[in-house]
C-alpha cells in the first residue's frame, strides 16, 4: 500500500500550495465568511411570479456592498407572499454566478 499513501501525501500537497497561492493573492480587504448576515432593505418591487424583488437595501457586507436601489432573485417566492412594496425587511443576500439571490427575507420588526 505504498504507492497510494504517496499519491495521497502529493494531493494534499497540491492542495495546500493552492491554498496558500490564494491566500497570498490580491484580496487583502476581503470579508472574513460570516453564516448569514442580514441586511435592512425596504421592498420597492415584488414579484412572485417572476420571483423577482427590488430592495432600497443598507450595506450588505458579505457581498462587499453599499447602500443602493437593486434588483434581486427570490430563493423562494413563496416566503414572501406575505409582503409588498413599502415595507421594510431584514434580507440575506449571495451571489450565486452572475446572480444576486435573497436567501432569507423577514419584515423588520
Ligand atoms: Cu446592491
Amino acid at each position: 500500500m505504498k504507492i497510494p499513501q504517496i499519491l495521497l501525501a502529493a494531493v494534499l500537497a497540491g492542495t495546500s500550495a493552492a491554498a496558500l497561492a490564494q491566500h497570498s493573492g490580491h484580496h487583502p480587504a476581503a470579508p472574513a465568511a460570516a453564516a448569514t448576515q442580514m441586511s435592512d432593505g425596504e421592498i420597492r418591487r415584488i414579484d412572485l411570479e417572476k420571483g423577482t424583488i427590488l430592495l432600497k437595501h443598507g450595506d450588505i457586507p458579505n457581498l462587499g456592498m453599499g447602500a443602493m436601489t437593486m434588483g434581486f432573485k427570490l430563493k423562494d417566492p413563496a416566503a414572501a407572499r406575505d409582503l409588498k412594496v413599502g415595507d421594510r425587511v431584514k434580507f440575506a443576500a449571495e451571489q450565486q454566478g452572475e446572480t444576486l439571490i435573497v436567501t432569507q427575507i423577514r419584515k423588520a420588526p
